[in-house]
């Protein structure tokens, strides 16, 4: 029967750990509502499969890592867009443009927290509210995110949100994971196989041209499953709206693998690189594309290209996006 506990101690503060039938551990945080861990029972051994900071104090340098990002996640090309006639600026804290929902996003607020049990499962409901005009996004949004993990393996984040005036609301999970169980081994030896025909092109500073590009041939070519070798990617796959699920990942051993099914129309995959490597992280030193970031969203971009769908929250239509991941192992 699945569980979740209130913790506390000095490298995280307050903390959250669900615990599932199989013995699968999910550590949640209220700073960026973010997973902090989450280990599986393998044959060989506890393996935590996230890459995450060592304590609270390196997570708010890295603030990124396994964190719900937002309002916005990704680019907003030139820090600002156009809601029914009325521009709206934000902050333009990389190249210009606002990334990940500017200086102070939703991976550094501090959610209410709320643990939950439930048939089959356990999990926290994280809770904030974002001020209207907070870093330039109009409307006071409620926003919520609910962790879950199952006792048949499956670890499901859902974000939902509503505004009293229009504003945009695209958010994501940005779970850093290497199967290995450390960043010290490079994630070269993965397999990876996602169901996504076209990635959306993007410019120099990663912001979107609104174009798609056909992966046939492409370095974006995971169609059939590939290992991922020395790839560096940061690029949005646009998920193919009938297939059965977005992507698999599985382990260089086979021993573990995760299969992402989602309602976002995108994942973008973001694999670390020189900037990342020699960070001291948990589970150890960070090399060389030792991380692959698999963040389930709407599209960068969609604000100013229609074609990539909507991504705008209105006081009529709540928003709800669950992803969730099949723990195999
Ligand atoms: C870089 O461009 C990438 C982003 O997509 C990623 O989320 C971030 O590093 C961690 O800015």
């Amino acid at each position: 029967m699945a569980t979740v506990e209130k913790l506390t101690n000095q490298a995280w503060g307050t903390y959250f750990e669900v615990k599932n039938k199989d013995g699968v551990i999910l550590e949640l945080h209220p700073f960026g509502a973010r997973a902090l861990s989450l280990v599986l029972p393998v044959d060989d051994g506890k393996r935590d499969i996230l890459v995450g900071c060592k304590n609270l104090a390196d997570y708010k340098e890295n603030s990124y890592y396994n964190a719900t990002i937002g309002p916005v996640a990704g680019r907003i090309a030139a820090a600002r867009f156009e809601l029914e006639g009325v521009e709206y600026n934000t902050e333009a804290n990389q190249k210009g443009n606002t990334l990940h929902g500017g200086f102070e996003g939703f991976d550094q607020r501090v959610w209410q927290a709320e643990p939950f049990v439930a048939e089959n499962l356990a999990g926290v409901v994280f809770k904030l509210i974002d001020p209207d005009g907070n870093h330039g996004f109009p409307g006071n949004v409620s926003a919520k995110v609910t962790y879950t993990l199952s006792d048949d393996n499956q670890y499901s984040f859902t974000f939902e949100a509503t505004t009293d005036k229009p504003t945009l609301f695209n958010p994501t999970n940005h779970g850093y994971y290497n199967l290995t169980g450390t960043p010290s081994n490079a994630i070269d030896e993965h397999t990876l196989q996602i169901n996504a025909n076209f990635v959306a092109q993007t410019n120099d500073d990663v912001t979107t041209t609104g174009d798609k590009v056909a992966v046939t041939g492409t370095k974006f070519d995971f169609v059939s499953g590939r290992k991922i070798g020395p790839t560096l990617l940061d690029d949005p796959f646009l998920i193919e709206a009938d297939a059965p699920d977005a992507l698999t990942l599985t382990a260089p051993d086979g021993k573990v693998a995760l299969t992402l099914l989602t309602q976002a129309p995108a994942v973008v995959i973001y694999t670390t690189g020189q900037g990342e490597a020699g960070t001291k992280m948990n589970t150890g030193v960070m090399r060389n594309h030792g991380a692959i970031a698999i963040e389930p969203q709407g599209v960068p971009g969609t604000e100013i290209y229609p074609q990539f769908g909507d991504i705008t929250l209105t006081p009529e239509k709540e928003y709800s996006m669950t992803s969730t991941f099949k723990l195999i192992f």
